[in-house]
């Protein structure tokens, strides 16, 4: 059977759309085509217009649609166009997961997959092929044993995105960066309508936040996190079994080494939720050290897991560690359900600036019920331990989580239905946020209070939503 694999994501906007290919359509592309089914892959964010004609070029019996809440409203426009044509539609991913009837009551899917995808979305369409009709619409992911987890490869729909182009045209120039082309025509090369992308990386991040050329990829150790975060997705183990899993290390390193060697990555983006919790982290970053020393790599964890042995191991390491404190209030973090301590967070700063280890720091604003002296505890830790790279973000409510059903019950939802995360430029632009109650104004003096003790020097982030930043 053909299937068509849909990823339908917000465009990461600055420079190009995609910055870095998923792994989650590739991933299930490369499950389906080693057990014999014909894929084809399809991503909103490359398609610029005529998205109804794109769809219409593509001939899967079937048509998978991933997505998150924030993209709930494109994912139900490509089902609807899908339907329309009289294909099969399956949805699956952070969205479906946590709201699948809502998928159902919609009419627009046949089926729809909660959790892990690699096994049941598999079974499902051998069963289709065979003629078969699952009774049930709700199909419940059973979890991949990752020791099947082979190494992919690249994808045709992602060849400009593994390896972007090193010269566009001045057209192109002038979506990407917003400037005139006259000016633009100073940069471009002598009697040609091409400018090179390395000068662009020359002009101020206004213009082109980008001042370095990033090949990157996404990558996993394993999966697994035994936390229940209030705001986080990953707190149920419906969405994936807590229980840590790893991937076989061959696997990783096949891959790594694959996109390496040819597309020239130089920027690994690891998604595991807690990095240093994965059984073979060690032998990654000693792997990274030794073999892929110009190769970057940032990865999640939590101040827990930081130990003196992982700084050590670190040391050295060309790499980001991002960590998601959200705050640094002794209260805060309660209410948050967040792992560790104050005490355990600054221990783990701390050990990165022993070690040398550049270190991001995720942090949240906006959570109802903080207090001044909580922002200014989070001040004092940032002003003490200078992340490299401060990450305010405005806590947007996520369904499925228990935050959400919180502000929900307590009527503190401004549109509980409006899934889309909010921005600090959104919030300064409208004057209100996605809670009421919320003191917006103090949110936006303390993000940009934060955001002032950036230490990059360099913007390598998408609307501070943060290409190169997976989140717990
Ligand atoms: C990497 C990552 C990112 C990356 C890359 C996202 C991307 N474009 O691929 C970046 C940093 C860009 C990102 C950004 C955001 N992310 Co994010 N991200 C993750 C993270 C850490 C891992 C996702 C991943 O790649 N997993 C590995 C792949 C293989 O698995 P998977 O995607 O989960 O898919 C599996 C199943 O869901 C299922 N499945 C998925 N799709 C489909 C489709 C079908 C048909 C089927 C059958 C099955 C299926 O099968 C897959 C294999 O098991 C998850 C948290 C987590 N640990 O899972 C959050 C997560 C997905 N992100 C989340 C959010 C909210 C966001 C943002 C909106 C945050 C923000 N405020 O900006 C943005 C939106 C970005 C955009 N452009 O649209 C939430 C989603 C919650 C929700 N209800 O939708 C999560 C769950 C985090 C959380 N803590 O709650 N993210
Ligand atoms: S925020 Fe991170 S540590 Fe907390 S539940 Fe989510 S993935 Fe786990």
């Amino acid at each position: 059977m053909k299937v068509t694999l849909v990823f339908v994501a917000e465009a990461e906007r600055v420079g190009f759309p995609v910055w870095t290919a998923p792994l989650t359509t590739p991933l299930l592309a490369t499950c389906l085509l080693r057990a014999g089914h014909e894929v084809e892959l399809l991503d909103t964010r490359l398609i610029d217009e005529g998205l109804a004609d794109v769809l219409a070029s593509t001939s899967g019996d079937l048509v998978a649609i991933s997505f998150m809440s924030h993209s709930r409203d494109e994912a139900f426009h490509v089902a609807e166009l899908c339907r329309a044509a009289e294909r099969i539609t399956v949805g699956g991913g952070a969205h479906p997961t946590v709201r699948p009837q809502e998928l159902l009551d919609s009419g627009l899917f046949d089926y729809v997959v909660r959790g892990e995808g690699e096994r049941t979305l598999i079974a499902l369409v051998d069963e289709l092929a065979r003629g078969g009709r699952p009774a049930q619409q709700v199909l419940d992911g059973e979890p991949f044993d990752l020791g099947d987890y082979s190494p992919l490869t690249g994808f045709d729909a992602y060849a400009e995105v593994y390896r972007p182009p090193t010269a566009v045209s001045v057209a192109k120039a002038k979506s990407l960066t917003g400037m005139r082309p006259e000016t633009l025509r100073e940069y471009a090369r002598p009697g040609e309508d091409a400018v090179d992308v390395s000068s662009l990386h020359t002009l101020s991040p206004q213009d082109f936040p980008a001042s370095r050329d990033f090949r990157s990829i996404y990558l996993e150790l394993g999966r697994g996190c035994p936390f229940t975060c209030l705001y986080c997705t990953i707190q149920n183990d419906w969405f994936a079994p807590k229980r840590a899993r790893a991937r076989p290390f061959d696997s990783v390193e096949r891959e790594l080494r694959y996109f390496v060697e040819n597309y020239g990555t130089n920027y690994v983006i690891l998604v595991d939720s807690i990095a240093p919790a994965a059984a073979e982290f060690g032998r990654f970053v000693e792997l990274m050290k030794t073999d892929f020393p110009d190769v970057e790599f940032s990865f999640n964890a939590t101040a827990t897991h930081f130990t003196p042995a992982v700084a050590k191991a670190l040391e050295g390491a060309n790499c980001l560690v991002w960590f998601g404190f959200e705050t640094a209030s002794k209260t805060m973090l309660r209410v948050l359900r967040k792992p560790g301590s104050v005490r355990t967070q600054y221990r783990a700063a701390q050990l990165c600036n022993e070690h040398g280890i550049r270190f991001g720091a995720n942090l949240l604003l906006g959570v109802p019920g903080e207090t001044t002296e909580d922002y200014e505890a989070t001040m004092d830790f940032l002003g003490t331990t200078r992340p490299y790279s401060p990450n305010p973000n405005v806590l947007t409510p996520l369904p499925g989580t228990d935050m959400y059903d919180r502000c929900l019950a307590q009527g503190l939802l401004r549109d509980p239905h409006n899934y889309r995360s909010w921005s600090a430029e959104e919030v300064r632009a409208t004057g209100h946020g996605p809670l009421v109650g919320v003191d917006y104004e103090r949110v936006l003096a303390y993000h940009s209070t934060m955001l002032a003790l950036d230490r990059t020097g360099e913007t390598v982030h998408v609307d501070r939503g943060c290409h190169l930043k997976p989140h717990g």
